[in-house]
């Protein structure tokens, strides 16, 4: 596809993209994508995908890097498979990860959409190595989905957000929080999905965990256009206040990412770009955001934390809730 020369390219795709994919899987399955992303303590990158089985079904598997590009090794078997008999809203599948390392309790949180069948719910596992793993199980009702924790408590609360689905009034993103991690309240509405024509109408989502910044928390969500030859999912950019998590202090108007490589048109899902992790370099700004492509693999696009910022001064302003 032919792009516009005079729009900015804020995220660079690596040119070896996809850089995971069926073929690259060392047992059956149908597709490996929306998978998490960190960093681990000895500088490796880790992947928990998302990979679908021959039946539909989705479980999660590690692919571990050097150099977070190429040379992955992926887990032999399914890392972290549904176990419906002990979490019944795991019947139908584990999808779309995202992982944050909680430094209070030196673990990985895996925030995942556990798919039931009475439909999907968010559902949380603690993991200090990604081998084992501790179920904290489901935390909302269906549907909910798009959900990530922050990675430290404010105010003593831990804070989850998360994507509840709406009805005619748009689905939207919202925030709650918790003592525990297992009862969650003081829920609070943060962004909406605009409405008829723009990109990110009838329904958003966070798309990779929230990136702390010393300028607040940066969001890049998703938004969904319906069109008549179905949806497309693309990117776009809001900053949140880092004490006030509900406070949004920026968002754009234009979506910066969306699907344009062959790999990104054309899959099980057609038109899909769908991070939902991320890794930063030792400058504390080079952005490596993995992201799943038209449901079918593993994309890596590249950007600047610091040019994000000055895309969101330069083309941001507050959100109005109350639209
Ligand atoms: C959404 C997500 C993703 C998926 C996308 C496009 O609802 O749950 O699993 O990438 O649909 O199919």
């Amino acid at each position: 596809m032919l792009n516009n020369s005079h729009n900015q390219v804020l995220l660079k795709r690596e040119t070896n993209n996809p850089i995971l994919s069926a073929a690259d899987w060392p047992y059956s399955m149908n597709t490996v994508f929306n998978g998490a992303a960190t960093l681990l303590q000895d500088g490796t990158t880790l992947l928990l995908c998302r990979v679908e089985d021959r039946r539909g079904i989705s479980h999660l598997c590690a692919a571990r890097s050097k150099n977070g590009v190429d040379g992955w090794t992926v887990d032999p078997e399914p890392t972290l498979l549904p176990d419906p008999d002990n979490y019944p809203e795991e019947q139908w599948g584990m999808e779309d990860p995202r992982i944050t390392y909680l430094p209070e309790l030196e673990k990985y949180a895996i925030a995942y959409t556990a798919y039931s069948t009475a439909g999907a719910v968010v559902s949380l596992a603690l993991t200090p190595d990604f081998h084992e793993f501790e179920r904290i199980g489901a935390v909302t009702t269906p549907w909910d989905k798009d959900a990530a924790l922050l990675p430290r408590r404010i105010n003593g609360l831990w804070v989850l957000i998360h994507r509840p689905m709406g009805n005619e009034l748009g689905s939207h993103i919202w925030i709650s929080y918790s003592q525990d991690m297992v009862r969650w309240g003081n829920h609070k509405l943060i962004m909406r999905a605009r409405k008829g024509a723009w990109w990110d109408a009838n329904k958003i989502g966070l798309s990779p965990p929230p990136i702390e910044t010393e300028r607040g928390w940066l969001y890049i969500y998703h938004g969904v256009r319906e069109t008549v030859s179905g949806s497309i999912y693309r990117l776009g950019l809001a900053l949140f206040d880092l004490d006030d998590p509900t406070r949004c202090l920026l968002r754009g108007d234009e979506w910066i990412f969306g699907p344009e490589e062959p790999f990104e048109l054309k899959g099980d899902v057609d038109n899909v770009v769908f991070p939902c992790g991320f890794t930063i370099g030792p400058d504390n700004d080079a952005l490596n955001l993995y992201y799943g492509g038209a449901d079918t693999s593993m994309g890596l696009a590249r950007g600047s934390i610091k040019e994000l910022l000055a895309w969101l001064d330069a083309k941001g302003k507050p959100d109005d809730l109350n639209k």
